[in-house]
């Protein structure tokens, strides 16, 4: 009865790994200039579908996205932010990308 459970909790990770895939993206982005715009960028890409979490930074001039790839990708991640006025470049997450 206990393997049972086991099995089918095993099942449920794997069930719900398949139907979201999880991914992160980074980008150092040009044309910020004020405390606001770190919110114009995070405001940009949440509108878009399958946003799980969106920082942006001021002092860093980037933003880090992290997204479901079934339902987003980064090219789409990106022409949101250029949409608003800045310039995305991908870039290699690296920790110095967080907070
Ligand atoms: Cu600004």
């Amino acid at each position: 009865m206990r393997r049972i459970q086991i099995v089918l909790i095993t099942f449920g990770i794997f069930g719900f790994l398949a139907l979201a895939r999880a991914e992160q993206v980074c980008f150092e982005v040009q044309g910020m200039t004020c405390a606001t715009c770190p919110l114009t960028v995070k405001a940009a890409v949440k509108k878009l579908k399958g946003i799980r979490e969106v920082t942006a930074s001021l002092q860093k001039n980037n933003a880090v996205v992290d997204f479901d790839s079934q339902k987003v990708n980064a090219t789409e991640i990106k022409n949101a932010i250029d949409g608003v006025g800045y310039k995305a470049i991908p870039q290699v997450c690296n920790q110095n990308n967080k907070g």
